[in-house]
């Protein structure tokens, strides 16, 4: 068993002692103190974990503040502290096997997330665990990602089972979710509770963690664009089931109208998430379990206007009094979206005055998380809406984010329009695009696939056999975008490309002026391309997407294919962020429904960013999580150039819709048909 096997062997079962033999039956921890006396059934090695000083729990800092069996919330700055301890103390480590011995041994006295969250923050970050690569959280919690009633039936199930029967037990989830048709909310909740979307959101939050002292670049606007980008794409989903797109959650002294109950449970033992009724208030939080002080809507009203009156004046101010001035035309320094975006998520590191402009988004998560029992009276868990793994599947979510969203398109109307100059790129011509699926031109499909994973690699059924999730979920049929373009100068020219889709038409019918569809568009891709003089052909692949994780590695994946810390970095990048590949397409209408792709070329000596010797490319989905260790690859503001006002110009030339930006010869608009076939995908 190699020491990548052990490692990758703390992750299954995290709610089963340390002692539970692992990796299909084939290993067991035993600790120095409690020899295993009677011979393991299961193939394969004991290990025994020698005692360490170092990983008693007086030694772990805050990291056991969190208690075991509860939920573990990011969003909770006490919790945080207690990530930051104990990633502190897995950073200590030295080489795999000190990482192993001494992760085996802090395993049973820190909270289960926690300590698989502190895990993977640790591989991630720790330089000699770079190529490792993290099995899908799926595998990990299936808990969260599957209803209880499942998880209890296949228990059954695999008790009830003969021990020679081989055939494996499997769960069946989806498309039909939490909800039913008598909620008009139920119409998204396949996509709501699609668990690649969810483990997309837990791990840019992991790459992306506030407080953990990384400096990673642009953190703030990548949390405005990621967050900007997945509501926009929840208002695709929205029109294309026939509701209307989110409306905020701004006034938080009238209920929520959306309830939501999640049927998941937070570990093993059935301790289920908190739940929302219909038309629930909001109310000041008053729980002393959380080392959370109380607070009230009241701060969460008043932060909000402090972070307003700074987008207005322009500015902020520090503890000292001083003025730091709020402007994406920088070209030093952060730029103003940079700066709101550390301050209204908020990272007490990096705001410039944490108490003054409080914790808004952060504070709301918890606020709503606990709109159901805000003082503790009925000991009721945290809601989903505390896990970044559940809380996509909830709908206040997108209010909650709408909201946050339009405080930052708020500072965006405060920045100078693009000029003409911004936008074009002389001496290039689009002269026609088309995207192909399947010999079909500008027609796009969507349908249902499944995917499988081993829910007994998270949970103990104490089945010889393994058990089988098989999850439905959207999909599409992959295709081809197709771009001519003219290069009319005598040398080759590199340029970056840049396509974006959003639907045509509102919810009303009516095509869309420029303002009202600016904040839909949203990328499907970016990629440099070199020019040669004359006419030139590009073809790329929709699976070489610029924001998508082609898909999610499972243990199974891990166990046949060894990682060492020398595998080829291309093979095993970091990234298991990305948006799924599977959810790169809205689902659209059985009927078809009309959207439109975007395509502009723009001057990669204007885009580039100069990166250090040795800056290692994610190859997955760097416009949504970034490029570990080095800067983000394109110096534009980040949603570029939908992130503005139209030049005055064009304004004044009568521009009202996108497609007077196609006016441009770097720039040009095709309208596609998306057709989404209520059945299994043939691909
Ligand atoms: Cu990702 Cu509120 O930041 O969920």
């Amino acid at each position: 068993m190699s020491e990548a096997q052990s490692l990758l062997s703390l992750f299954e079962k995290p709610y089963s002692d340390v002692t539970t033999p692992r990796a299909n039956e084939s290993m067991a921890f035993e600790l120095e103190e409690r020899p295993v006396v009677v011979p393991r059934v299961g193939a394969g090695p004991t290990i025994t974990l020698p005692r360490r000083p170092d990983a008693d729990p007086s030694k772990l800092g805050t990291a056991t503040v969190v208690p075991r069996g509860s939920a573990f919330s990011f969003f909770v700055s006490t919790h945080r502290r207690a990530a930051k301890d104990l990633c502190d103390a897995f950073m200590k480590t030295t080489g795999v096997q000190d990482l192993v011995q001494f992760a085996a041994r802090v395993k049973d006295v820190v909270n289960e997330s926690l300590f698989i969250y502190s895990l993977s923050f640790v591989i991630l970050h720790k330089k000699e665990l770079r190529n490792f690569r993290l099995p899908s959280l799926v595998e990990v919690f299936p808990q969260k990602f599957v209803p209880v009633e499942h998880l209890i039936k296949s228990q059954q199930e695999a008790v009830r089972r003969d021990e020679n029967e081989e055939t494996p037990i499997v769960i069946e989830h989806g498309p039909d979710f939490s909800s039913n048709t008598i909620k008009p909310e139920h119409r998204v909740a396949y996509w709501r509770e699609d668990y690649g979307m969810n483990v997309h959101h837990w791990h840019w939050h992991l790459v992306y963690p506030i407080e953990m002292n990384l400096n990673r670049d642009r953190k703030g606007e990548i949390f405005f664009y990621m967050h900007q980008q997945m509501i926009a794409r929840y208002d695709m989903e929205r029109l294309s089931v026939g509701l209307r797109r989110v409306e905020k959650l701004e006034n938080w002294r009238i209920p929520v109208p959306d309830g939501y109950f999640s049927k998941l449970t937070v570990n093993n033992s059935g301790r289920a998430w908190g739940t929302r009724q219909d038309n629930t208030f909001l109310k000041d939080f008053r729980r002393n379990d959380f080392g959370l002080q109380p607070l009230d809507i009241t701060e969460l009203e008043v932060w909000r206007s402090r972070l307003l009156d700074a987008i207005h004046q322009g500015y902020m101010k520090n503890p000292n009094g001083d003025t730091i001035p709020l402007s994406d035309d920088v070209t030093s320094g952060k730029r103003g979206i940079d700066i709101l975006g550390d301050t209204l998520e908020a990272d007490a590191d990096l705001s410039p005055h944490y108490q003054f402009y409080g914790d808004l988004h952060n504070m709301s998560h918890v606020l709503i998380s606990f709109s159901h029992d805000n003082d503790n009276a009925h000991k009721e868990e945290l809601g989903v809406m505390g896990d970044p793994a559940t809380s996509m599947r909830d709908p206040v979510f997108y209010r909650l984010h709408k909201f946050v969203d339009d405080v930052f398109q708020a500072y965006k109307l405060t920045q100078r329009p693009y000029t003409m100059e911004d936008l074009s790129m002389p001496g290039v011509v689009v002269n026609q695009v088309s995207v192909t699926s399947k010999r079909e031109i500008n027609k796009l499909t969507t349908g249902w696939s499944t995917r499988e994973f081993e829910a007994s690699r998270g949970i103990d059924f104490n089945s010889p056999n393994p058990v089988i999730l098989r999850l439905t979920h959207l999909d599409s049929v992959p295709f081809n975008y197709h771009i001519e373009v003219t290069n009319t100068e005598p040398k080759p020219k590199v340029v970056t490309v840049r396509i974006f889709l959003a639907p045509k038409h509102n919810g009303s019918g009516a095509e869309m002026p420029f303002m009202e569809q600016r904040i839909l568009w949203t990328e499907m891709d970016k990629f440099n391309h070199t020019l040669n003089p004359g006419k030139n052909q590009i073809v790329r692949s929709s699976k070489d997407s610029s924001i998508t994780n082609p898909t999610d590695i499972t243990f199974r994946d891990l166990d046949s294919k060894p990682m060492t810390s020398e595998t080829e970095a291309t093979e095993f990048d970091f990234c298991g962020c990305g948006w799924p590949q599977h959810l790169l397409l809205p689902r659209g209408k059985p009927e078809g429904m009309a959207f439109q792709l975007f395509y502009m070329i723009t001057d990669f000596e204007k885009d580039k960013v100069e990166q250090a010797q040795g800056a290692r490319s994610c190859a997955n989905a760097v416009s949504f999580c970034g490029v570990l260790d080095a800067k983000f690859p394109d110096s534009r503001p980040m949603g570029f150039p939908f992130d503005r006002r139209p030049p005055p110009v064009l304004l004044d030339a009568g521009v009202l819709t996108t497609a007077d930006y196609a006016r441009l010869d770097n720039i040009m608009m095709q309208d596609v048909t998306i057709t989404f076939l209520a059945d299994k995908l043939v691909k």
